[in-house]
């Protein structure tokens, strides 16, 4: 059990570095493992560790909660924010896989609601209930050997106890580098909304993993991690809760993710504060306006837009831009 992610994912990588169990060589690419890795984090609020060398990029970890949430599976949304899913689609338009809107927030059935919708239903009905679990991964994934792109998380589970909605998220494997931070992020932002819905607070968030592992390409940037670690514990910032947030609210912040991608949209200080959303997700609107200008110009982010910023942002977007940032 850990009280935030960052300590976690820094646990988790100092184990599997320093005592793999196995060298494995899965679909060509050399990895060590160490099988069955749980832990618990008791603020899944505080979710993005604050490291240097791991040059996060808390702009598509907004990106990506926000696309599964609109339960879109398009890799132009997401491509624009990690050009390497590019090679995960077979045809260069939809994402499978790693595409889990579909599965959770899309509507799949007669009944007009998406398995999220279900969960949060049926919570309302029975707070104690056993059953408010999702499943992402599917059994026809298997069929085709070479699919380039298989569901990494098999389910997620909702448990309103004490109060407190609890969360669990199996998962068949997950890179302990790259992987474990995206996904921690977005289902950890998952659990807030949910919690936000049901109008109770957030309780603990849970990692199972059947095989954590860092690939073999990264084992240097794992070594920095941990030595950053070892001369200095990593930066603490305070962390904004989200508030409630209704479906309109989300397609307003989904709308503006998109005026700004396609271009010809840009934001300023001012513009972002007259959005109708809450404080929370005009920040992640300022994210976002950052990184267009950072994908469009090639000057530095404009003084305002960074002062704007969270502290705890400012220096996320620092460590990954650092000659954007000032
Ligand atoms: O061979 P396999 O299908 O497991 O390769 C996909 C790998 O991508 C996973 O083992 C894991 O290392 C990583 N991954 C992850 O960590 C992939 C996804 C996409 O579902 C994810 N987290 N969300």
């Amino acid at each position: 059990t850990f009280d935030t992610f960052g300590d976690a994912y820094v646990a988790v990588l100092r184990r599997i570095h320093d005592q793999p169990e196995y060298d494995t060589r899965g679909r060509g690419k050399g990895a060590v493992e160490v099988p069955n890795v749980s832990f618990r984090l008791t603020d899944p609020v505080r979710r993005s560790p604050y490291l240097v060398a791991r040059r996060a990029n808390i702009v598509f970890n907004h990106a990506e909660a926000l696309w599964y949430l609109s339960g879109c599976d398009d890799l132009a949304m997401i491509g624009y924010y990690a050009p390497r899913l590019e090679k995960l689609s077979a045809d260069g338009i939809r994402l499978t896989g790693t595409a889990y809107g579909p599965r959770l927030f899309a509507v799949d059935d007669s009944d007009g609601r998406s398995q999220f919708d279900r969960v949060i239903d049926l919570l309302r009905h029975d707070p104690d209930s056993k059953r408010a679990a999702m499943l992402v991964m599917r059994p026809d994934e298997l069929i085709d050997p070479d699919n380039p792109d298989v569901a990494c998380t098999l389910a997620l589970q909702f448990l309103l106890r004490g109060g407190r909605l609890h969360a669990t998220a199996s998962m068949r494997g997950n890179d302990a580098f790259i992987g474990l931070l995206c996904d921690t992020f977005s289902f950890t932002m998952i659990q807030e909304l949910a919690a936000r819905r049901l109008s109770v607070e957030v309780g603990t968030y849970t990692h199972h993993v059947g095989s954590m592992h860092i690939n073999v390409l990264d084992v240097a940037k794992v070594e920095a991690i941990l030595a950053e670690t070892d001369r200095a514990p990593a930066p603490m910032f305070p962390c904004s809760e989200m508030p409630d947030t209704s479906p309109e609210e989300l397609d307003t912040v989904l709308w503006w993710e998109q005026a700004l991608r396609l271009g010809g949209t840009t934001l300023t200080v001012d513009a972002v504060a007259r959005i109708p959303v809450s404080g929370y997700w005009r920040q992640v609107l300022l994210l976002f306006e950052a990184y267009r200008q950072i994908r469009q110009t090639g000057d530095p982010v404009t003084v305002n837009i960074t002062a704007a910023l969270t502290a705890g942002n400012r220096w996320l977007m620092a460590a990954r831009w650092p000659d954007r940032i000032g």
